[in-house]
């Protein structure tokens, strides 16, 4: 808080108040003003009282502040490529597109202590970021220590989700270590987090594309087949229902993808389903641009046709999907990013990803909800409330609660803007969504009751986000079962540490 506010605080009875707007939660929306004390929301409803300063939001809405959970900033690939953005720029570009919290990845390399690794981006993050943020792991060496000592270790810290790989010579991990790593899971109340494509299946399209000649950027899009991520959700969601360990599937592509977790959640099976909105926004047609530019849209598991984009909405639509995020990945479309290989390289050694962190939110507030595709209810649940739920923030973000924290985020429907990638602020070049016409755009941006963006400018500076500790997973309404083999009743005694 500035020296100003903090001498009208002594004779105000708030620190700051949002009036006029209209605020909408996960299953309301009703109009009232905010109040906020010491970085939380302490009070909703009409004539509140004084503020150091008050907000006008007429005509405005005026939501919980969005939770970006699945994003790559300041990480190394596992061929070493660093992403363009830094935690600095990736996270401004998050609060300029409505967000007041990330949740990256903390990777794993091979050989690396998960202690080392956290302390490497618990660095590179802390005097950076300008909204607040956690991590998840990624796990792609599963040593003993890493399950049964590490791991534990950081679940306590507050670091409640992993990501695994079942694809990615690097990173993959085989059905045992994925066993592995989902029975700690279970046991300390994680989720795990999977990268669903059959890793077989890949290699032996991109083979039989590179070596008859079709090794440009759009053949990238052909040689993950559908059935690779299909067979590999299935697999996933067998292991995890084995032990009855949560996991949620990430970035999912394809209707078959879907319906196999459709099929399990509907079973009372503790999984979750996320999808990005390049799999509603763009389609592998795209990709087919001259020279190398379509490794701008080379992402995995990649874009795909037409149709599928309207199933993948429906299956937003339809709850098939709890978490919307946008995997932001920037390359930059040079030799730093997806051209590292050459400048003519083949498409298995383009770097995977796109950016999107910033046009998240708009996007889906534009075409979802300005659309009628969605309601403005379930937009905040995929914007923030049901990726606060999942990943263990509900206690102090996702909603627009009295003593949550102060994270909002003020929605002007009638902003219209033509996107440009000039006007992003993450450090590229190129958006995928370029040109596209956006009616709504998120004004005023609030973290703990500082305003972080306004007027189009960036008010905090660096490192005003701090980190935050995430709690176990709730898996409430979700029965599950341990197979019965594994039952203790029947198993002849054997502890399975589950
Ligand atoms: N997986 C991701 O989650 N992001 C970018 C590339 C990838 O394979
Ligand atoms: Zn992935
Ligand atoms: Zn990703």
């Amino acid at each position: 808080m500035g020296a100003r506010y903090a001498a009208y605080r002594k004779m105000s009875k708030y620190d700051l108040k949002i009036t006029g707007g209209m605020v909408a939660n996960l299953s309301e929306t009703f109009e009232a003003d905010i109040a906020v004390c010491d970085g939380r929301i302490v009070a909703i409803g009409k004539d509140l009282g004084d503020a150091g300063r008050v907000i006008d939001a007429s005509g405005k809405y005026v939501l919980p502040g969005g939770i970006e959970a699945h994003c790559h900033i300041e990480q190394e690939s596992s061929s070493g490529l660093m992403t363009s953005d830094d935690y600095y720029s990736g996270s401004v570009s998050a609060a300029f597109g409505g967000n007041t919290c990330i949740v990256p990845f903390a990777a794993q390399h091979r050989g690396q202590t998960l202690k080392s690794v956290l302390e490497l981006y618990h660095g590179r993050a802390g005097p950076k970021s300008v909204i607040d943020y956690s991590f998840h792991l990624i796990l792609s060496d599963p040593t003993d220590d890493v399950l049964h000592r590490e791991l534990p270790l950081a679940i306590e810290q507050g670091i409640t989700s992993f990501k695994v790989y079942m694809t990615y010579d690097r990173l993959i991990v085989d059905d045992t270590q994925m066993l592995d790593i989902l029975a700690v899971a279970k046991k300390h109340g994680a989720l795990t987090m999977i990268h669903a494509e059959n890793n077989a299946m890949i290699k032996w399209m991109s083979d039989k594309l590179v070596d008859s000649g079709h090794g440009a950027p759009k053949y990238h899009a052909l040689s993950h087949p559908r059935t690779a991520e299909s067979e590999a959700i299935n697999r996933a969601i067998a292991l995890a229902g084995f032990i009855d360990a949560p996991i949620l599937i990430v970035h999912v592509s394809t209707e078959a993808g879907a319906r196999i977790i459709a099929q399990a959640r509907y079973d009372g099976r503790k999984v979750f389903g996320e999808t990005c909105p390049q799999y509603m926004f763009l389609n592998a047609e795209q990709m087919d641009l001259p020279g190398m530019h379509g490794a701008k849209l080379c992402c995995s598991p990649p874009l795909r046709d037409r149709a599928s984009q309207e199933e993948i909405w429906r299956c937003l639509q339809n709850g098939t999907f709890q978490v919307y995020s946008s995997d932001h990945a920037p390359y930059k479309f040079d030799e730093t990013g997806k051209l590292h290989a050459g400048p003519d390289a083949e498409f298995p050694k383009i770097a995977n990803g796109l950016p999107g962190i910033e046009m998240r939110l708009p996007l889906l507030f534009s075409e979802g909800f300005m659309k009628g595709r969605i309601t403005l209810n379930h937009f905040v649940a995929l914007a923030a409330t049901n990726v606060s739920k999942i990943y263990g923030l509900e206690h102090c973000k996702g909603s627009i609660t009295e003593g949550k924290d102060a994270d909002i985020a003020i929605w002007d429907p009638e902003e219209i803007r033509t996107v440009t990638a000039g006007d992003i602020h993450d450090n590229m070049e190129y958006t995928p969504y370029e040109g596209m016409h956006i009616t709504g755009w998120p004004v005023t941006v609030i973290q703990r009751g500082n305003v972080v963006v306004e007027s189009n400018e960036l008010m905090v500076d660096r490192g005003a986000g701090e980190f935050v500790r995430r709690r176990t997973i709730d898996c409430t309404g979700m029965p599950g079962r341990l197979a019965p083999e594994l039952d203790p009743a029947k198993n002849f005694g054997v502890d399975f540490n589950l």
